[in-house]
């Protein structure tokens, strides 16, 4: 995990430098804190077993950088960091956070409000003192207002990403202890809510103590609220809890539907099991004092006379209803997808090059990647002009002459993530979007426009033939900015008639389209499809999030477009 700490200081040092405008520095630093937080072997073992010329081979990392790792290996703490910390002394991660606020305005806020972390500024909002300031006025600080009101409505949760990969780890370890007879994770983890509350875990085991001082002493647990023989919970240091729970083997059924929830999804099956003369808890199905399901899951469902639920389902929205008439759909599954069409390459400054992204999308078993850099508008992203796709064009047919001696089945594409301008023109001339293989169209800028200006917006961009998917539909930013406004039928009415495909978009923090959107979708009989938005080969692993996603929301593999061969996939672009 010392990795994350280190990748936090330098998201820090980058917004400091972006606060002093140097040039260049910022980005550097940006792009290592990435590549450090996506990094499987902790960088104190590549500096234990190379010194400072290991470090100098993680991607992006020179000498300066690699020396700042070191230092914080040795000393735990970063002296360029703290004197930069020492200038500005703000809570910037904090602030950050706020929609809308960058280091600018952050040092602005600072030199003439004193503003140094969310509490400051919401007061100064609130008592509009910020309105008045050079380059702020009122409706930034409306929208600060707004922002912070949101903050704090998601405080408390986690991603699925941050959080899924340290329960996974947990798990892994636990199930390595000799009296552990079952483990598995339960709660929104299961369910894979986008975002948890707080882990949980399930331990079948004879031996409940070695288990629980086990869990209690993992690396990184920095409080424990309680440890009992049946249930112990703890906070780990990245601040959030994980709870574990021990259960005889009997009852490892039951106590695994009840402990994976939803509490909603639960009320309502307790209350069929009772309209059956029955009774169900965490113990088992109960008929009278006999016991008649518990020992697994499958075997409770199917005692009150339904469908077995896959997790993502459970949320009482129907689910149940449809599973009594044996009628749940046949949602997609994890290993359904044949490729990824939404990756960014070193060409816009993603961190990796295309032949490096075609290698990993290779690994994951995939038929074709597309690469659909950014486009001339986004000036900040490297966005790319119609020369610069055209030579991409011919990069990409090199790659794929070579690959295709090794792997003749797989197949990259060409795309682009074009920006939606604020009239729905797109920021790319039709005669260069027709020399892709498909190109996506999203909203990058001015997310604040009237409902209906928004939905034409949109739409108008649906209408380009060439436009083939409409990226994160809705926009929205998990614990940090809302959706903006749309008429979500009105777009869903003009993907149908346009043909034209939305997508799930799988980056952590996006998870957009969300379920009850991917469920109105398919019920509109509109196609989706699911992409990462990968800017470096170690994000294609956020598919995962993506198809949990889309099963939470009821989607089929027919709904979406890359479960599809690469020949189908490329029939319907034409
Ligand atoms: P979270 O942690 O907020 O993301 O959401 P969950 O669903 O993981 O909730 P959690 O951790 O409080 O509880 C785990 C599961 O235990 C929950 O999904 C259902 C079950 N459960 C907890 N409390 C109750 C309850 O009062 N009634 C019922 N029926 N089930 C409960
Ligand atoms: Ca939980
Ligand atoms: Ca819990």
């Amino acid at each position: 995990m010392r990795n994350q700490e280190i990748a936090n200081i330098f998201y820090e040092i980058a917004d400091y430098l972006e606060m002093e405008d140097v040039a260049f520095k910022p980005y550097a630093y940006q792009k290592v804190a990435i590549t450090l937080e996506n990094l499987e072997e902790d960088v104190k073992e590549i500096y234990k077993k190379g010194g400072l010329p290991a470090l100098e081979k993680i991607p992006g990392v020179g000498k300066n950088i690699a020396q700042k790792i070191e230092e914080f290996i040795r000393t735990g703490k970063i002296k360029y960091y703290k004197d930069l910390k020492k200038k500005t002394p703000v809570n910037i991660r904090e602030l950050t956070l706020v929609e809308g606020i960058g280091p600018k305005k952050i040092k602005i806020l600072y030199q003439k409000l004193e503003i140094r972390n969310l509490k400051d500024l919401e007061k100064a909002a609130r008592t509009h003192k910020i309105a008045p300031l050079f380059s702020f006025g009122k409706k930034t600080e409306k929208n600060i207002l707004e922002a912070i009101k949101f903050l704090k409505r998601s405080k408390g949760r986690f991603l699925l990403g941050e959080i899924l990969p340290r329960a996974k780890e947990v798990e892994k370890k636990i199930k390595k202890l000799k009296k552990v007879e079952k483990i598995s994770m339960a709660g929104s983890v299961r369910r894979k809510k986008e975002t948890i509350g707080d882990i949980d875990f399930l331990v079948a085991t004879k031996k409940p103590k070695k288990i629980m001082d086990f869990f209690v002493s993992l690396p990184g647990v920095v409080k424990i609220w309680g440890k009992g023989s049946t249930k112990s919970s703890v906070r780990l240091k990245e601040g959030f809890d994980m709870d574990l729970r021990v259960v005889p083997k009997k009852s490892y059924g039951s106590a695994f539907q009840y402990f994976t929830g939803s509490k909603e999804h639960n009320i309502a099956i307790r209350k069929i099991a009772i309209d059956k003369g029955l009774k169900l808890n965490e113990y088992g199905l109960f008929k009278g004092s006999k016991i008649i399901a518990g020992k697994n899951e499958k075997g409770i469902y199917k005692s009150l006379g339904m469908e077995w639920i896959p997790p993502e389902m459970r949320e009482n929205q129907g689910e149940i209803e449809s599973a009594l008439k044996g009628k749940l759909p046949k949602i997609i599954n994890y290993k359904d997808i044949r490729g990824d069409l939404h990756c960014h390459s070193n060409w816009d400054g993603g961190a990796n090059s295309i032949k490096e992204m075609a290698e990993a999308a290779q690994k994951m078993g995939y038929q074709y990647l597309g690469i659909s850099d950014h486009t001339k508008f986004l000036r900040i992203e490297h966005g790319l002009d119609e020369k610069q796709l055209s030579q991409q064009r011919k990069e990409i047919d090199r790659i794929n002459a070579k690959c295709q001696m090794i792997n003749a089945k797989f197949k990259i594409l060409q795309g682009c993530e074009a920006n939606i301008l604020n009239d729905g023109s797109i920021d790319i001339k039709d005669e260069a979007l027709k020399k892709l293989d498909y190109a996506i169209a999203g909203i990058h800028s001015s997310f604040k426009m009237k409902k209906s200006e928004m939905t034409e917006r949109i739409i108008k961009a649906m209408k380009n033939p060439y436009i083939k998917i409409i990226s994160h539909p809705t926009g929205r930013i998990l614990k940090r900015r809302d959706e903006y406004q749309i008429d979500f039928d009105k777009i869903l009415r003009a993907a149908k008639k346009t043909k034209t495909i939305l997508e799930i978009n799988a980056f952590p923090e996006r998870l957009d389209l969300n379920d009850k959107n991917i469920r109105r979708a398919k019920e509109a009989g509109v196609k989706m499809i699911i992409d990462t938005d990968s800017h470096q080969k170690d994000h294609l692993r956020f598919m995962e999030f993506g198809i949990a996603q889309a099963r939470r929301g009821w989607a089929e593999k027919k709904d979406i477009i890359n479960t599809q061969s690469l020949e189908k996939l490329l029939k319907f672009f034409r």
